[in-house]
Order: C-alpha cells, then structure tokens, then sequence
C-alpha cells in the first residue's frame, strides 16, 4: 500500500538557505592551497591500495571536497560504520588521479579505481563502485545503526519508486551543474542555466507532487536516499554558483530547499562536510582554474 499521502496544496515553506556553504566575504586562496588544506588526512598510499586490494583493510576512498564522496562518508557516520574502515584521502588537485600522481607509485586508476574517480570502497578485498552503490552499500552494510531509516524503503514500493525517481532527477542535475561552474562562455551559460532552472523545476515538481505534512523530505519526515545525493551538491553549488557566476540554482524550488536544508542540519552530515574556505578553493579550479573550460575564442580578459 502506498505510503505517500498526496497533500499537492500544502504551501511550499519558505526557508533560509542552511544548507549551503557561506562564502560571503571568503576570496579564492591561491589554487594549491585546498589539497595543502587537506595534508593531514590519511592518504591513499600504496600499501593502504594493496592493503585494500588484498583484503586487509576495508578501505573508504574519499576526498572532503567532493559531493559524490560525502554522500558516502555522511552516509558511513550516519550508521557509525566508519569504525570499520580505513580513511584513504585521494589527492583530486592537478586535474585529478593520474595514475603517475597516486602516492606510492601509483596504483590507484589501475588497480582501485579505473575511472579515477571518488568515491570508492574496498571490502573484503572487492571493490564497490559509484557514490549511489557506495551509499547503499554502507546504508545495508550497517542497517539498523544509527537513527537514519533504510535509504530506499523496503516495505513500500511506491514510496521506494518515489525516492528513486528522485535520485535520477537530483542526478541529472550533476553535468548541468558542473558545465555551468566550468564554461567561461556566456552564451554557454545561458544555456545551461535554463536547463539548469527547467532541471530544478523538475524536481521541485517531484517534491511538489509528492508533498506530506509532516516533514520536508521526500517521504515527509522520513529521509532518503534523494536527500543523501541532493545534499551535498546544493550545500556546495548553491553558494558557488551565484560566487562564480551570479545565479542561484535552487532559488525557485523552496521545497527541494527546504529538503537540503534539513538533510544539512543532521550531525553526520555537518561533520562530513568540507569547510566553507575549501569549497570556494576547489569550485574556483572549475570556475578559473584548471578544470575551467578554456577561454572562449576572441575573448579579452584580464
Ligand atoms: N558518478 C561518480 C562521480 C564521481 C566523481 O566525479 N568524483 C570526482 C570528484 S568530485 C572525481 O573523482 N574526479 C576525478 C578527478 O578529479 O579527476 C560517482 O557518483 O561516484
């Protein structure tokens, strides 16, 4: 029987923007200085990637300054489970994980991870792939610990069907929202934010549509798995994309606002997040630095 109590007329709340990093009054540091910022994290070493590999240690490798990873580590504190794991901080400065930059020797592309990317686990010697698999994986690694309900609701189709309609949407926001901090093309710009603005307007609708009384999630009171990747990106972006290119992503959907907003005042998200002066460093890598697109043709710039 379907969860979901349809109230499409309960009024949108109007909330403060608690979910996302406050960059007022913060420049960009110089452009090493994120990673510089992150030297005391344990890092993914060579013996720590064979360690993994092996079946040794379980191993989380992760990066504060990245969303799709703090989906995992928030999820991992939730449930406590991080006891259980090895921290293995991947150095993402440079334009990312070439193999020859892993430290030690370089393994990580190779033998961790083969799209390069954060996160990624290693358990009992396999390997888990992809922020949503990594944060079901520790959701049902560890079901039970901690006060976060089941991510996708296991008595519930329906309900079930609504958060997962709700990650595709707060996915397909992802390319919108990193080629919009990227593109130093104003044409380019334009575009993306309209599909930007009509994207948001999509989920705001899921949100909308599936509206309950009782709390700002998706599932009302209850968070899911749309809040754990919808997030991490609004506490970023919505502060870095009217920063670094004067427009606010999230401004007309109060709901998906309100969603984050609650998601964002959780104890184990806070502890997972990167600090405000991190954010502004790394987006400003997309926005001027050396992941930003490269200057459009006949532009003149300082
Ligand atoms: N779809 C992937 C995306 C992960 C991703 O793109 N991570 C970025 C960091 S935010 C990364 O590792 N990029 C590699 C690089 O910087 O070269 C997931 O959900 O895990």
């Amino acid at each position: 029987m379907p969860q979901a109590k349809k109230q499409k007329t309960a009024p949108a709340p109007v909330v403060a923007m608690t979910s996302q990093a406050d960059l007022t009054g913060l420049s960009p540091a110089p452009l090493d200085n994120f990673e510089q910022a992150l030297q005391n994290e344990t890092k993914a070493t060579e013996e720590i990637m064979q360690a993994a590999v092996a079946g040794s240690q379980n191993v989380f490798f992760g990066n504060r300054l990245c969303p799709f990873a703090q989906r995992v580590f928030w999820m991992a504190t939730e449930r406590g489970a991080m006891g259980g794991f090895t921290y293995a901080h991947v150095d993402l400065s440079m334009g990312g994980v070439p193999v020859e930059k892993s430290s030690g020797g370089g393994t990580y592309k190779r033998d961790i991870n083969p799209g390069g990317t954060v996160p990624c686990i290693w358990y009992e010697g396999k390997p888990v792939r992809g922020s949503v698999t990594c944060a079901l994986f520790m959701d049902e690694l560890h079901r039970g610990s901690g006060d976060m309900p089941a991510l996708i609701p296991e008595d519930d189709a329906m309900a079930a069907a609504i958060v997962r309609n709700g990650v595709d949407l707060v996915e397909s926001l992802v390319d919108l929202l990193y080629g919009l901090l990227s593109t130093r093309d104003p044409s380019e710009q334009d575009v993306l934010k309209a599909k930007l603005t009509e994207a948001v307007a999509k989920l705001e609708a899921h949100y909308v549509d599936n509206a309950q009384a009782d709390g700002p999630y998706l599932l009302g009171e209850r968070i899911s798995l749309a809040e754990v990747c919808l997030t991490p990106l609004v506490y970023r972006f919505a502060a870095t994309l009217p920063f670094y290119r004067e427009f606010s992503a999230f401004e007309h959907a109060p709901r998906v606002q309100a969603a984050a907003a609650a998601a964002a005042s959780r104890p184990a998200f806070q502890e997972t997040k990167p600090a405000n002066q991190l954010v502004c460093d790394y987006q400003n890598d997309f926005a001027n630095g050396q992941r930003a697109k490269p200057l459009p043709c006949g532009s003149v710039h300082a």
